[in-house]
């Protein structure tokens, strides 16, 4: 068995980009790789998160307020770093995550307006300053994105949002690139599966080295 001593990766992108396809898909090859690896995702990842995941994402809750969705997310997270990531972490696993800190600021900061210094505070507060060794962002057109997630027929809150909302997450998440281009690492979500495989297996194996 491969040591990787405690590595974390999240996938990062809009809706639709295959973060959960690719992330599911990278964990099988790097198993046969011989690494031990956790894969796991935000919101959610642990039973109170999940019961969070599912007020934060119903439909019916389209009144929540900005302020209310960032603390939620950010207590799943918490919940999530104590039972999941860290004990992973501590155990010398490769852990991938499907979403983590980016998306509070591509989504809460970007997308919503929230100042971005209280979320960078916040999320501090919650991860004592852990960060993912490398993420993945991986970059998708919008509408190629949603017609994606329509063609699984998937609807949730955040599926009922205009486009606009989304144009300001993508360029959020290009900011976030701009500010930490070492940690982010960009790739064509267009592409075949295969490729983007291939592509993030390389990534990933030359950063653990
Ligand atoms: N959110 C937030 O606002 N703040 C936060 O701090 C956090 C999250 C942590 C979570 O929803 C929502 O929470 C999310 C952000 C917000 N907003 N939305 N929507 P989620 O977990 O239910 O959904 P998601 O994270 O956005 O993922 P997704 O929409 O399910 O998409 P995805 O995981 O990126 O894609 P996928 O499910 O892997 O693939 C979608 C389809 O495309 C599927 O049929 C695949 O087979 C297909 N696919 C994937 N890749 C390809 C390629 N390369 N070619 C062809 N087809 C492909």
């Amino acid at each position: 068995m491969k040591n990787s001593k405690g590595f974390l990766i999240s996938f990062e992108g809009i809706e639709g980009s295959g973060k959960t396809t690719i992330s599911r898909l990278i964990a099988e090859t790097l198993m046969m790789d011989g690494y031990e690896v956790m894969t796991t995702y935000e919101p959610g990842g642990t039973q109170i998160g999940h019961k969070i995941r599912d007020i934060l994402l119903s439909a019916e809750h389209k009144n929540m307020s900005h302020m209310c969705e960032l603390f939620l997310y950010n207590a799943a997270r918490a919940q999530h770093l104590k039972e999941i990531i860290l004990p992973a972490l501590q155990s010398g696993k490769l852990v991938i995550t499907d979403r983590f800190i980016d998306s509070t600021v591509a989504y809460q900061g970007y997308g919503r307006g929230i100042d971005l210094s209280l979320i960078r505070h916040l999320t501090e507060i919650v991860t004592g300053g852990l960060k993912p060794h490398i993420t993945i962002l991986l970059d998708i057109d919008i509408e190629l994105g949603l017609k994606r997630n329509r063609s699984i027929k998937k609807v949730d809150r955040f599926e009922l949002e205009e486009i606009e909302f989304y144009k300001k997450v993508k360029e959020g998440y290009r900011r976030i690139y701009e500010d930490e281009p070492k940690r982010i690492k960009i790739v064509d979500a267009s592409q075949p599966l295969e490729m983007i495989i291939q592509e993030v297996r390389d990534i990933i194996v030359r950063s653990i080295c």
